[in-house]
């Protein structure tokens, strides 16, 4: 059966209710997980309060401000975690950030600063998380990012996120080489396309909605519960044995050539 009881899981990447953080935080506290959440702080505190207000359904026992760009945010979250739960079970990273302007039209226009922005908010914060976490696992953990097919592929206007995304799930593939020893695991859960705030800001997002509809075996998209709960099976002991791999929720579309 699957059992998050005795678990304490760090959720980032939370900031309304399309998140497809927000359906992982929702399947994990059904399995019994103790829930920590994390909300990216702005200057009135708007995000805090929406955030808030979400996410007391689940009782979390931590609330923090954690800003992925400020190392200070990071280090007082894990000093946090630290002294309120003394361990850490799981870690959730469930999240990605391009200039909109990067995101549309010809990928070798990218400036530098905005490939630098997108791999440090996107990818570098994975590592940076994990190694933060890795101390605080004392008793072996699951560590669950997520990603998307234009990591792999070449999908219009998905630009500088899609080597972002590749280096992210490289990324996985060292974080597990490494943490193995000490028992935490690091996989990524490749989603279809769902309409959240990220992607609903992206332009045509519905026509590629449609053709996954079209041609996935499925005949659907995914919702953020799906992937919630293969997330949770990755947190979970029925997963033991699994690490390093990158697991497509996607209705089969990965496997479709034509
Ligand atoms: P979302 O907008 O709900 O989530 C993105 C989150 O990133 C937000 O909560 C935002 O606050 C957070 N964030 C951005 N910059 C940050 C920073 N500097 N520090 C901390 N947090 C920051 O959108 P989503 O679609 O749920 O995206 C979550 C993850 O799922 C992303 O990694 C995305 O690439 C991935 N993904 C999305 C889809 C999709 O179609 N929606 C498909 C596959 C993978
Ligand atoms: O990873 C994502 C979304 C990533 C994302 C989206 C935005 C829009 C608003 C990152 N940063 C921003 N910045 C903004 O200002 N997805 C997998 C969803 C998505 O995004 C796409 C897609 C799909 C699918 C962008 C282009 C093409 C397809």
């Amino acid at each position: 059966m699957l059992d998050l009881t005795g678990k304490n899981a760090l959720i980032t990447g939370i900031a309304n209710n399309r998140s497809i953080a927000w359906g992982i935080a929702q399947q994990l506290h059904k399995a019994g997980a103790n829930i920590g959440i994390s909300y990216l702080p702005d200057e009135r505190g708007k995000m805090e309060n929406k955030v808030a207000e979400l996410v007391k359904p689940l009782n979390p026992s931590l609330f923090v401000p954690c800003n992925v760009q400020s190392d200070e945010q990071i280090k007082q979250m894990f000093r946090e975690v630290a002294d309120k739960w003394g361990k850490l079970d799981i870690l959730i990273h469930c999240l990605a950030f391009a200039n909109k302007e990067d995101l549309t039209g010809s990928f070798s226009n990218t400036s530098r600063a905005g490939f630098n922005q997108a791999l440090e908010i996107s990818t570098y914060s994975l590592t940076q998380l994990s190694g933060a976490a890795k101390p605080l696992m004392t008793e072996g953990g699951s560590i669950v990012t997520l990603t998307y097919l234009g990591g792999v592929r070449a999908i219009p206007n998905y630009n500088v996120m899609g080597v972002a995304k590749a280096g992210l799930e490289m990324s996985v593939r060292y974080l597990a080489a490494e943490l193995g020893e000490q028992n935490i695991r690091v996989n990524a859960i490749s989603a279809g396309p769902i309409r959240t705030l990220a992607s609903s800001a992206v332009g045509g997002i519905l026509d590629m909605i449609h053709h996954v509809e079209e041609i996935a075996p499925l005949k659907r998209t995914v919702t953020q519960l799906e992937v919630g709960n293969a997330a949770a099976f990755l947190c979970s002991d029925l997963a033991s044995g699994i690490t390093g791999q990158i697991l497509y929720v996607d209705g089969g579309y990965e496997i479709m050539g034509m």
